[in-house]
């Protein structure tokens, strides 16, 4: 058998629960609102909602299998239902340092994918059972466009790296705000 790792994980089983919660014991990150600096388009809501008890926006559950070559590490992202001046809460969004393809599961709550290869913008509809395909250079960030939590499970090869910085100066493209017919994606306005 070849030797991929020094320390190989062991075989790992993991419950999924009808509510979407992945049962494991890994450490759980907590983004506040006050940490997507620069990522929303209204930077005085943002200013004050960091002021008016920075809010969770989403918190990202990882199981023990680590992130590196060989790999393939899973998470559960939890986005919490809100807006900033009407812009859904959504994540960071990022581009993977190495050109690697992820998939996401919808797991519970109504949400969207949006793509970005810095030309042309995608949105995919996600929802509990719906599975959403990122290829390789595509940037991606996740929203939560309903009004439960939304959570999904990603699934990733261990060495494809978060780059965020491209996204802070690119953005995805487009930008999901709430509207009477639940949601319309707006194209971004020129970034500062
Ligand atoms: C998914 C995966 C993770 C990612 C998380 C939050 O779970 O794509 O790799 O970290 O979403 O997204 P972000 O890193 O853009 O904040
Ligand atoms: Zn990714």
């Amino acid at each position: 058998m070849p030797t991929v790792l020094e320390c190989p994980p062991e075989p790992l089983r993991v419950v999924v629960s009808p509510d979407g919660m992945v049962d494991t014991a890994a450490p759980t990150l907590v983004r506040r609102i006050s940490e997507l600096e620069g990522l929303y388009e209204d930077g005085q809501a943002w200013t004050q909602l960091v002021a008016a008890g920075d809010p969770v926006v989403y918190t990202v559950q990882s199981s023990p299998v680590p992130e590196v070559e060989h790999e393939l590490p899973l998470s559960t992202t939890t986005i919490l239902p809100g807006t900033c001046a009407g812009e859904f809460f959504m994540t960071k969004g990022h581009q993977h340092v190495n050109p690697e393809g992820e998939i996401y599961l919808g797991l519970s709550g109504v949400g969207g994918l949006l793509l970005f290869d810095g030309g042309t913008s995608r949105w995919i509809d996600m929802a509990p059972g719906v599975i959403g395909y990122i290829p390789p250079v595509w940037a991606h960030r996740s929203v939560n466009v309903g009004t439960e939590p939304y959570r999904f499970l990603a699934v990733y090869p261990g060495r494809a790296g978060h780059d965020y910085q491209w996204v802070l100066g690119n953005g995805l493209g487009l930008r999901a705000f709430g509207a009477r017919s639940g949601f319309e994606l707006r194209p971004q306005r020129a970034l500062r």
